[in-house]
């Protein structure tokens, strides 16, 4: 971001958060790539066993390592938001997918005006060696979905490359300290793949200048994916809808603040179980994506969806 200096623009400070979950073989990699007047660097470890959290803080001694709270790559990001200190937010994977040296892109878009700089791999000087034909036609249909639920012209919903302002926290009103539930996986809301989207909704209910940045999405490098495309793909569905309903609960909580539905609406949403559980959408959500999984796995299987 020197080019910055140089333009006699203000250098903001920014705080580059890494989710990691078994990166020790790509962390070398992203480190390296990092813009080398970052502010801060936080690793935020879900626990690895290849040594993950050891290569980091030998490549970058000056790192920042936090623990999960919780499971899960939101879980992992709400972590590394908290503790971050700069002005700007930087989310990047660990597995060598999204090119560090975009980062000032992002910086001179927030620079520009944006509250938010969200990376698009559909715009052009985008692209992806790492998604498959069937992710990408899911993508399309999920953010088609979201523009249409929350009136918006997003090209790329599902991404994980994404700059913000910190000052913007809250917005994202994620919680990382709260234990999670004692059955099941032990996630709540937003613990999971869909905190992308998640953000995204937020950040756009919420009214923040949101820009989208061409990012150029490379392969993993090592490893394999933690992501599973039905899954996680239901879960970002799931939480389009759960979004919405709980706009609608926050607009009544705001005309009848003591009915008990509008306060547990609220504190579920984030930390509970999905409010859809008592919503009807719910059961066709989940079964149009169980159709779209059914389909890509007799039209891919056996690749990687
Ligand atoms: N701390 C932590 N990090 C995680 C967890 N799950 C995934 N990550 C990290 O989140 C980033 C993205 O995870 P990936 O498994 O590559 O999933 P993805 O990039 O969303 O999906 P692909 O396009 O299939 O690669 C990587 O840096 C992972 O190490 C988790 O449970 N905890
Ligand atoms: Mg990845």
């Amino acid at each position: 971001m020197h080019e910055l200096l140089a333009l006699g623009m203000p250098h903001p400070r920014v705080s580059v958060v890494i989710p990691t979950l078994n990166e020790a073989r790509n962390l070398p990699v992203v480190l390296a790539g990092l813009p080398p007047d970052v502010y801060e660097v936080i690793v935020v470890d879900g626990h690895s066993v290849d040594g993950t959290v050891e290569v980091a803080r030998r490549l970058r001694p000056d790192v920042r390592i936090v623990l999960q709270t919780r499971r899960g790559k939101g879980n992992a990001l709400a972590c590394g938001f908290a503790a971050a200190t700069g002005d700007i937010i930087a989310m990047i994977d660990a597995d060598g997918s999204a090119d560090p040296a975009e980062i000032p892109c992002f910086v001179r878009a927030l620079l520009a005006g944006a509250d938010f700089a969200k990376g698009t791999r559909y715009a052009t000087g985008g692209g992806s060696e790492d998604i498959t034909r069937l992710r990408s036609l899911g993508n399309r249909m999920l953010t088609t979905f979201f523009n249409v639920c929350y009136r918006k012209r997003y090209s790329d919903l599902c991404y994980g490359y994404n700059l913000f302002w910190r000052k913007h926290l809250q917005v994202l009103r994620l919680d990382p300290v709260s234990p999670g539930p004692a059955r099941g996986n032990g996630q709540v809301w937003g613990d999971g793949f869909e905190i992308e989207t998640l953000i995204h909704i937020r950040v756009a209910k919420s009214g923040l200048v949101v820009a989208e940045v061409p990012s150029h999405e490379r392969a993993r490098i090592h490893g394999v994916s933690n992501l599973n495309a039905v899954r996680d793909g239901a879960r970002v569905l799931l939480t389009i809808v759960a979004e919405r309903r709980d706009a609608h609960r926050r607009v009544h909580a705001v005309a009848a603040p003591d009915s008990p539905a509008v306060s547990a609406g609220a504190a579920g949403a984030v930390l509970g179980p999905s409010p859809l559980q008592e919503d009807g959408a719910a059961d066709a959500a989940v079964a149009a994506v169980a159709l779209i999984g059914a389909t890509s796995i007799a039209a891919e299987l056996p690749q990687r969806v």
